[in-house]
């Protein structure tokens, strides 16, 4: 289904954000309970198959071969490796498994066995997600083909800021690849992070660029950067959390059926504001002990904070979202 607002523009996001607080998290409340049952949380677990050695030079990333992050490149890992760690998540509990790799976009020779980890997932029972760099039509057909429910590639910034961050690829690159996913039926998980020194307008931008998609994509993860040694966000100024809220609250009532994942950071974030987010409308976490390569709250930790929070993890796919059409 389709959003109900269309055509966001910059003024109105713009006052959306500058509301008083209170006033934003109301709204963000009633456009959560319209259109998904609360206290109600998605989980999705990451694995990166293919570690750093990454092409690009996105300046907040640890595996980026040319920002000066130091991390070795690994090789694609083994099939087999991919669907041990997704029946462990399983076990703990995630209902998708998104997969990750540090490339521009993966090689023909990578393929084979991208369709076998996609097939395999899916044989699981779990969702899957991948994200993988850009994608022609012909890969986006074949992982199609092999049953992947989302692609998840991040537009991050504004196009604005966008250079600022990233040199090697252009954002109308990013928009290209999700144009084509959306167009081979392929569910759009896109989102960006916060703190990497753009400015509020910065983020506005971001947020109209993503509800003005069609259709908005289906997931959208909101990253506040984890400064990564050696690269060149490593001392970046960390964002306001009180900022960080604001912008989960205008993503909830922007794209009022989009699941909104409160992405990574949660490990540098007290409870308080990771309850402030989940008030702004966030329905959507990344669990285990790991992200790609970074940190994440462990599962006790996650476990002691929804229950003091009385939330309950969904266990089947889109269960919290209210009127589904079949
Ligand atoms: N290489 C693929 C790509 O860039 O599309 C997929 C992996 S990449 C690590 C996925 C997303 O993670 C990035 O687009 C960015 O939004 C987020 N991310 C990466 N490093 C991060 C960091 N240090 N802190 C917060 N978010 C980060
Ligand atoms: C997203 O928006 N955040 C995830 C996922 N999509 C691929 C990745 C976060 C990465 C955090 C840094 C790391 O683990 O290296
Ligand atoms: Fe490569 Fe993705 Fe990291 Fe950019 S964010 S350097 S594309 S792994």
């Amino acid at each position: 289904m389709s959003n109900t607002i269309k055509d966001w523009e910059l003024e109105a996001a713009q006052a959306l954000h500058d509301l008083p607080l209170m006033d934003l998290l109301f709204r963000a409340q009633i456009v959560h309970r319209d259109n998904f049952v609360p206290n109600r949380i998605q989980t999705s677990k990451l694995l990166s198959i293919k570690t750093g050695g990454c092409a690009e030079d996105c300046a907040y990333c640890s595996q980026s071969a040319l920002n000066g992050a130091k991390l070795p490149a690994s090789k694609l890992i083994e099939v087999q490796r991919v669907l041990h760690e997704a029946r462990k998540a399983q076990d703990a509990g995630a209902t998708r498994f998104c997969m990750g790799a540090a490339w521009r976009e993966p090689k023909d020779r990578d393929m084979d066995a991208l369709v076998e980890m996609v097939k395999g997932v899916r044989s699981l029972g779990m969702e899957t997600c991948m994200t993988l760099g850009a994608l022609d039509e012909d890969k986006i057909r074949r992982l199609r083909d092999a049953g992947l429910d989302y692609y998840n590639h991040n537009i991050d910034t504004s196009e604005r800021y966008y250079p600022q961050v990233i040199s090697t690829r252009k954002f109308a690159d990013r928009i290209k690849t999700l144009g084509r996913v959306q167009d081979a039926g392929i569910k759009v998980c896109s989102g960006g992070i916060l703190g990497l020194g753009e400015v509020t307008r910065d983020r506005v931008e971001m947020l109209v660029t993503l509800a003005n998609m069609d259709p908005a994509p289906e997931s959208v993860p909101i990253n506040m950067l984890m400064p990564q040694e050696n690269t060149p966000l490593a001392d970046a100024k960390p964002i306001d959390p009180i900022e960080f809220v604001r912008v989960i609250a205008m993503a909830r009532i922007m794209m009022p059926r989009s699941y909104v994942r409160l992405s990574a950071g949660r490990s540098e974030m007290s409870e308080a504001v990771q309850a402030m987010c989940f008030l702004a409308g966030a329905n959507s976490i990344f669990v285990g002990e790991t992200l790609l390569t970074a940190q994440n709250p462990e599962a006790d930790a996650d476990a002691a904070l929804f229950a003091k929070l009385g939330l309950r993890v969904e266990v089947a796919e889109c269960e919290s979202r209210k009127g589904e059409a079949e």
